[in-house]
This record gives C-alpha cells, sequence and structure tokens, in this order.
C-alpha cells in the first residue's frame, strides 16, 4: 500500500468536510483526540483526556476548562503514592514548553476532571469543553464520549508497582 502523510493542513480540511474536525487550535497550541469515558450508573464525575502540543517557541499554560456539561471542571494529576493506591489532586496548570506534547491517558498523569455531570455521559454522546491557555487564549473543543470499558494501558491495577 502507498501511504503518503498528508500535511497538517490538508488532514484538517478532509476531517471537517465530513463533519469530523477533532483536532483544535489557537496561535501554536494544538488540542488532538479529546475525549472522555462513558460514565456507568451512579457516577456523577467523568474525566477528559486529550493531547496537549505546543508547536511554537514560547512556554503556554493551560490554566482552566469550563463545560456547561459538569458543574466544575478541574485539572487533575493522578499517581500511585507510597502506600500503592492511585491518588489525584488539582493543579494549578499544565506548562507546554516549546514543542512539547503532553498525551493524557487513563490510569495516569494528566486529566480533566468533570465533577458534578449534568447527565451522564453516554457513549457517542459529545459535549463542549473551553480550554483556556495563558498565551493562545480559548480554545473551544467538543469532546467524544467513548466506551468506558475499552481496555487500555494502565486502566487496571499495576502489579509491578510493588518493588
Ligand atoms: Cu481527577
Amino acid at each position: 500500500m502507498n501511504f503518503r502523510p498528508l500535511s497538517c493542513a490538508a488532514f484538517t480540511l478532509l476531517l471537517s468536510a465530513t463533519a469530523f474536525a477533532h483536532d483544535y487550535h489557537a496561535g501554536d497550541v494544538y488540542v488532538d483526540h479529546p475525549y472522555a469515558r462513558a460514565t456507568v450508573a451512579g457516577q456523577t464525575s467523568g474525566a477528559v483526556y486529550l493531547t496537549l502540543e505546543n508547536k511554537g517557541k514560547q512556554s503556554d499554560t493551560l490554566i482552566s476548562a469550563q463545560s456547561p456539561a459538569a458543574r466544575s471542571v478541574e485539572i487533575h494529576t493522578m499517581s500511585m503514592s507510597a502506600d500503592h493506591v492511585m491518588r489525584m489532586r488539582e493543579v494549578s496548570g499544565i506548562e507546554l514548553k516549546p514543542q512539547e506534547k503532553v498525551v493524557m491517558l487513563p490510569g495516569n498523569g494528566y486529566h480533566i476532571m468533570l465533577t458534578g455531570l449534568k447527565t451522564p455521559l453516554k457513549t457517542g454522546d459529545k459535549f463542549p469543553l473551553t480550554l483556556t491557555f495563558r498565551q493562545a487564549g480559548k480554545i473551544e473543543t467538543s469532546i467524544w464520549v467513548e466506551d468506558g470499558k475499552k481496555k487500555d494501558a494502565g486502566a487496571s491495577h499495576d502489579e509491578h508497582q510493588h518493588h
């Protein structure tokens, strides 16, 4: 098969032509594939994962996020504590150095926490989320809800953390 890489602009054009735009940017800051996991019955909070990339020459920082889908939206980081429990805490922002890329993944590291969901997140739903960067300003994204049961790395308890 002959695969020719598309330029970013061509790719975005292709995507928007099919109403599939799932890559956003403001200035030099790019947001790719933002999604949330579907919630289960009784769950009133959720998490959004996305890829942030700074293609510029100056640092920028994600300082906040807002969504009409939740009562509050915070930037969290999650890590294994000394007693082998995954804990998350709020951070004041995510700094992106020039050319730095941050990939949020379920199970570890950063995520965007939605607290007080107004409706459950169902697979296939979409909802708006606005990201605010110190330099680049606001980026409006559409979050796609994906199947929370889908298997991925880090979602299950990690045995090799014991040492
Ligand atoms: Cu969290």
